[in-house]
């Protein structure tokens, strides 16, 4: 068969991958009703519009050096969806739907750039394969880990893009109704909270560069995994179960949100300037809470993990005398055991997306929502810690910072560098949202402690 005429997705797994992403950042475009593509759901965020075009320019600016080294068909529109913006920034974005182009037009710069990437990345993979499977993409990087970071750094905005689609009024999604969940799977039952003691221990974050220790020579990991590095932890307890929405409400029925005790000078200021009484994922409606799913409004899951910024976490961890963990201890809760080994999942070796991981976890974009924090007992760390992978990120205590002998990648120096300002926090584990690549241990996310949009939620720790 000439090779024009095979789709790319047959020739190599990597590729298979891409043309999988895409397929899922399309169909999360295809979630919203045209005309409402160019507004802006997140205040700090820019439209929607441009990360229709951010995912393209973005796999451009990387691929084309490497692999084509052609002329691109719009320099202009390279540069306008190169970068997207952090909420951390002073002040809100001010542009108007009409200082960006036309759905055509982006649509047009996407199908054109898939097309003058997908000649020629068939190709060089091929040629590339035949010489040396390590052969050099950009700067010496390998065109495997090139074409990684395409494919995570999709991944990771199909998440935080359902992040925002989830602040858009569903009015303006397509066909919101028929996503809507029975009601019956809306329990108005708590969790009984218990906690778990974990044995002091070393920990390992991070990854070796140049591994195999995984069982795979090509374990791929983005700048800030590495280098590996241990830690020692001492003993602590740890909830055994993600804080659930209904332990959030007796800290609200405590006067959480009244009392400055509980919160840094930092947080009180912002939260009061905000006028914040409660999560974003929070609705109140006659005297009663709701919950706002993806497509849907619901009456307040008592048994869900409640989803808010670090800030909010930290007030309440004040409130119970408890802590956030650091992520060396979150690490340790996840990954440690009682012999003293670790492992690559908090359940085991199973990986996460093996066809059975789907009883182990609420991950790999199966739901657009929660479920129950007890709903996975088969999922939980070999200290009996549940829910640690999936169904929300966990906010650490631990500032984002560079491990020892970080280098920032040469093809992309600002990814995870340009974080490390003392205001972001890592947040471990993983979302409903969150695609089983990027459940790997060394994983490390963030953002900065006022975000409340992230599917993120806490466990809480004494020592
Ligand atoms: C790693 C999720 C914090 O969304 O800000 C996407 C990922 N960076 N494009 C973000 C990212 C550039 C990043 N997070
Ligand atoms: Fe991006």
């Amino acid at each position: 068969m000439p090779v024009a005429e095979r789709n790319i997705a047959s020739s190599h797994p990597l590729l298979e991958r891409l043309a999988d992403a895409r397929q899922k950042s399309d169909a999360l475009f295809s979630l919203v009703q045209e005309q409402f593509l160019y507004e802006r759901p997140i205040p700090e965020r820019h439209r929607i519009v441009f990360y229709i075009g951010h995912l393209e320019a973005f796999d451009w600016n990387l691929l084309n050096e490497s692999i084509a080294r052609v002329e691109s068909t719009h320099p202009e529109f390279d540069r306008l969806f190169a970068f997207g913006i952090d909420p951390a920034g002073d002040g809100l974005p001010t542009d108007v739907p009409s200082d960006w182009p036309t759905l055509e037009a982006v649509r047009a710069y996407v199908s054109n750039i898939r097309s003058a990437l997908d000649q020629h990345l068939e190709k060089a993979m091929l040629e590339k394969a035949m010489i040396n499977p390590e052969a050099a993409g950009r700067d010496g990087f390998p065109l495997a880990t090139l074409l990684n970071v395409a494919v995570e750094h999709r991944l990771m905005h199909v998440e935080t893009l359902a992040y925002m689609l989830h602040q858009l009024p569903s009015t303006m999604k397509i066909n919101p109704t028929s996503h809507q969940r029975n009601l019956r799977d809306v329990s108005g039952i708590a969790i009984e909270p218990d906690t778990v003691a974990v044995p002091a221990g070393v920990v390992t974050l991070g990854l070796p560069r140049n591994s195999s220790d995984f069982g795979s020579d090509n374990v791929f990991g983005w700048d800030n995994e590495f280098e590996a590095n241990t830690q020692e932890v001492l003993g602590f307890t740890i909830d055994k179960y993600k804080v659930t929405n209904g332990q959030y409400l007796e800290f609200m029925a405590a006067g959480g949100y009244e009392k400055p005790m509980f919160w840094t000078d930092e947080d009180w200021e912002w939260k009061s300037s905000n006028g914040m009484n409660h999560p974003a994922f929070w609705r109140k409606e006659d005297d009663r809470w709701y919950y706002t799913t993806m497509f849907d409004q619901v009456p307040l899951p008592l048994d869900w993990p409640v989803y808010l910024s670090q800030a909010e976490a930290s007030a309440y961890a004040n409130w119970a005398g408890k802590c956030l963990p650091t992520e060396a201890e979150w690490q340790h809760a996840a990954y440690g055991t009682r012999e003293g080994n670790e492992r690559p999942f908090p359940w085991g070796d199973q990986a996460a997306d093996s066809p059975s991981a789907k009883n182990l976890g609420n991950f790999d974009l199966r739901n657009w929502d929660p479920t129950p924090v007890n709903a996975f007992p088969e999922g939980q760390s070999a200290f009996g810690v549940h829910d640690m992978m999936g169904n929300g990120w966990e906010w650490t205590s631990s500032v984002f910072a560079p491990f020892p002998g970080f280098k920032p990648f040469s093809f992309y120096e600002g990814y995870s560098a340009n974080f490390f300002d003392g205001k972001h926090f890592v947040m471990k584990g993983g979302s409903a949202r969150t695609a089983a690549c990027m459940l790997r241990r060394s994983f490390r996310n963030w953002f900065q402690a006022h975000y409340q949009y992230v599917y993120a939620g806490f466990r809480c720790v004494s020592r």
